[in-house]
């Protein structure tokens, strides 16, 4: 997989992606946990750009290790959402919280057994109808959801427009359009993750 970071830029450094363990550099697991807010969690099925969006929002330090006893390796980072920096994590892909596969299982059990301050659930935006059953999913387990609807790109190359409003109506869920290769929609986001998250204490009037 190229660096999808050149790539946003218009460019190729021919570099190979963090996830061959050339691109960003390993930490200790443990280090990136500055924050003391829950995680945002970024799940949805293979495919869809979790690990591009992962890239965008993250600083330069992740930690990726496996699961506690699997060998299924998740990333960690820090992502800067207004004053705060949280930790966002990559999980694998998945297509139900009724897992199959082993990363399935670690994708579910990240979101169900650990709190998590929000859930980016990342989607094809020219694949709506078959993301649909596990946003249902992730809404009835009451997760605290976006809906981030990625590949607007190749979208719109289609001929695909997505109503956002109508589907935040229907879904009654936050949804941003973005291309995540291309940085687009990354500080709509930002915005929309914003209220989801704690308030810090140093920010709470005495
Ligand atoms: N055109 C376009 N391609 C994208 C976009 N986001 C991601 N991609 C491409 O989609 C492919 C998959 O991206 P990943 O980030 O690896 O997808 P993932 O969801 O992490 O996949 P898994 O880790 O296998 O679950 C890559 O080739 C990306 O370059 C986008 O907004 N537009
Ligand atoms: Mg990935």
């Amino acid at each position: 997989m190229e660096c999808h970071k050149c790539q946003s830029q218009g460019q190729s450094c021919g570099k190979k992606s963090r996830r061959l363990g050339l691109f960003r550099k390993r930490q200790e697991s443990g280090n990136a946990d500055v924050s003391s807010s829950p995680p945002i969690a970024l799940v949805g099925m293979p495919n869809v750009g979790k690990s591009v969006l992962f890239n965008a929002l993250t600083g330069i330090y992740v930690t990726v290790s496996n699961y506690p006893g699997t060998t299924v390796e998740v990333s960690r980072g820090l992502a800067q959402i207004g004053e705060q920096t949280i930790t966002v994590i990559d999980t694998p892909g998945m297509y139900s919280l009724l897992p199959i596969s082993e990363e399935e299982k670690v994708a579910r059990d990240l979101l169900l057994i650990e709190p998590v301050s929000a859930v980016i659930h990342v989607v094809d935006g020219k694949n709506l109808g078959r993301m649909l059953p596990l946003i249902f999913q992730l809404i009835e387990a009451g997760l605290p959801v976006l809906l981030a609807v990625n590949m607007m790109d190749e979208a719109h190359r289609w001929g695909l427009d997505l109503r956002q409003d109508s589907l935040e109506m229907e879904l009654g869920i936050p949804v941003v359009c973005m291309a995540a290769a291309l940085n687009q929609g990354i500080d709509e986001l930002k915005h929309r993750i914003a209220p989801f998250l704690p308030v810090p204490v140093a920010m709470i009037p005495a």
